[in-house]
């Protein structure tokens, strides 16, 4: 009986003192490893803590189980240890949600601000209503989980009750996520068709980004508010963005090397891409639409906010809004930014009397101030544009 108490504690304590080698081993060459890793910002020393508690949990879960093992051969009962797993779970869930809830609070400073368009508002409220949605979901079935397990543990004495199926459940867990899977995806589709299938007002701003590798170009109508008609083979040196030079409505058109739109103003973004496809991406708009080479597309949308109400609001005073493009595109992708500013309808004025016109200007008395540019250099070339940024 004693030789087969000691046999058992042997068998187990060297498990364990295997356990407890690797663990030792692992944990000091993951020390140099952790000490070079990047620090996540704002999360300090957390990571690395919990790292070391869960070890030191495994470690000590280790060692009491070879404990409880080596007694139980002399016949001593130390844990019930289904009880024990029972009872972790259900610390794991509550852990495990505190968790969520502290990084959910630790990143929510890197979510977007206030939307800053019309539509954005609309978009936000559908997210928000799915969120809420699945998180109450997730929870309900995560405390249902973990609970059963505790609740349902192996105890003396008490049989698992048996049956094949309920076929009441099972409508109601089939209906019930179907009904509101279809009340998001109809509540979705409502909302696409209200941001995308609208019929552009008569008095909106249009303008065109014209996108390349590796930047953006965009062009302004002159003061007959019209863009003059383009052709990808008219593109060359001196006209990188295929400007038809006969187009009448072109020739007064103008180019910037920033985007500025008016506030409380509808526009109508033209996209036209020169190479492969790239994509302009607005979060703060809540924009983003494909620039496909060879297939003209176009987003609605209106600016709510101005830069400098979005400033107060975010209490950053050197916030900008910003345009990227969010197809990898090449090499280069991520230079493909340019600026965005919202302004008032007196300062867009401003603005756009100081851009300068993509093609020689028609007429030396035209009426936009604008001072006289060769058209050499109004029409910058893409490779002259990247440097002049
Ligand atoms: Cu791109």
């Amino acid at each position: 009986m004693k030789r087969n108490a000691m046999s058992g504690l042997f068998k187990f304590g060297r498990f364990n003192v295997i356990t407890v080698f690797f663990t030792l081993f692992f944990g000091f060459f993951s020390k140099p490893v952790l000490a070079q890793s990047a620090p996540i910002e704002g999360f300090g020393d957390g990571p690395k803590l919990v790292i070391a508690l869960m070890a030191l949990a495994w470690v000590l879960l280790a060692g009491l189980q070879t404990f409880s093992a080596s007694m139980r051969t002399k016949g001593v009962r130390l844990f019930n240890w289904n009880k024990v797993n029972a009872v972790l779970m259900v610390f794991f869930l509550v852990a495990f949600m505190l968790f969520v809830l502290w990084h959910f609070l630790k990143v929510m400073k890197f979510t977007l601000p206030i939307s800053a368009s019309a539509h954005g508002v609309e978009l936000d409220g559908m997210l928000n209503v799915t969120f809420w949605i699945t998180i109450a979901v997730f929870v309900v079935t995560q405390v249902l989980l973990f609970t059963f397990a505790l609740a349902y543990r192996q105890r003396e004495g008490r049989r698992a009750f048996f049956y094949t199926d309920n076929h009441q459940l099972e409508f109601y867990w089939t209906v019930i996520p179907a009904i509101v899977l279809t009340v998001l995806v109809l509540y979705g589709t409502k909302v696409w068709r209200e941001i995308t299938q609208v019929q552009p007002a008569k008095d909106a701003l249009k303008f065109e980004l014209f996108a390349y590798q590796f930047g953006w170009q965009a062009r302004y109508p002159g003061a007959d508010g019209e863009l003059g008609g383009h052709d990808f083979r008219l593109i060359s040196a001196t006209n990188s963005m295929g400007i038809e030079q006969t187009d009448s409505a072109g020739q007064d058109d103008l180019l910037a090397s920033e985007i500025t739109l008016p506030v409380n103003r509808p526009v109508l973004m033209k996209l036209r891409a020169r190479d492969v496809i790239h994509s302009a991406y607005m979060p703060h708009f809540r924009v983003q639409m494909n620039i496909v080479p060879g297939m003209p597309t176009q987003f609605y949308f209106t600016p709510t906010v101005t830069t400098k109400a979005m400033q107060e609001i975010t209490g950053n005073s050197n916030f900008v809004y910003e345009l990227a493009c969010n197809k990898i595109c090449g090499a280069a992708h991520f230079n493909m930014r340019m600026k965005v500013n919202v302004v008032s309808d007196e300062e867009y004025v401003v603005w756009l009397a100081k851009q300068r016109h993509y093609f020689r200007r028609p007429e030396p008395t035209n009426a936009v101030a604008s001072p006289d540019v060769p058209s050499s250099q109004a029409s910058t070339t893409a490779q002259g544009l990247i440097s002049a940024r």
